[in-house]
């Protein structure tokens, strides 16, 4: 919010996750009170998602605490809702359109409801506690 109010033409992308938007929701409002055309990217697994892969990779895929299942809202009506666009992706061949249409809208905030694989893990990662980088994961069987 800061960087668009700081910059008003510039293109201003915010990439997060279902749960972390959820912890600074409220500045939707903030975003209409000072008309920030802010375009939210938001990568949606329905699950905490770090979490999750802490709970595959250590604890044998027993997930606690980090499954959304039912309880999500529906952010596209959601963001209409503060007066805002929203949008949803569901078919990564729709993606590339809904990018563009999203970035034409110069003076709107666009909520992109992105619909991503629950189960698709994120690389690099560090497991060890205490371990050093250079003892990285880089993919489910790959170590630095
Ligand atoms: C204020 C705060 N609470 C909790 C955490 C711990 N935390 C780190 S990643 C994460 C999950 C984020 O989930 P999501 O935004 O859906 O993104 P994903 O990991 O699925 O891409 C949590 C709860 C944190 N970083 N900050």
């Amino acid at each position: 919010m800061g960087v668009q109010l700081a910059f008003p033409d510039a293109d201003v992308a915010c990439v997060t996750g279902e749960g972390s938007i959820q912890m600074n929701i409220q500045e939707l409002s903030t975003c209409t009170q000072y008309q920030l055309p802010v375009k939210i990217i938001n990568l949606n697994n329905g699950y905490l998602g770090m979490v999750k892969q802490w709970q595959d990779m250590q604890y044998g895929g027993r997930h606690s605490q980090s499954a959304y299942e039912d309880s999500l809202p529906d952010f596209i009506r959601l963001a209409e809702s503060y007066g805002h666009v929203g949008m949803r992706v569901e078919r990564p061949e729709d993606l590339d359109e809904a990018m563009r249409e999203a970035f034409a809208m110069k003076d709107r905030l666009v909520f992109m409801d992105i619909m991503v694989d629950p189960h698709e893990h994120v690389y690099p990662m560090l497991i060890a506690p205490n371990g050093s980088m250079r003892d990285m994961l880089l993919s489910k069987t790959e170590r630095t």
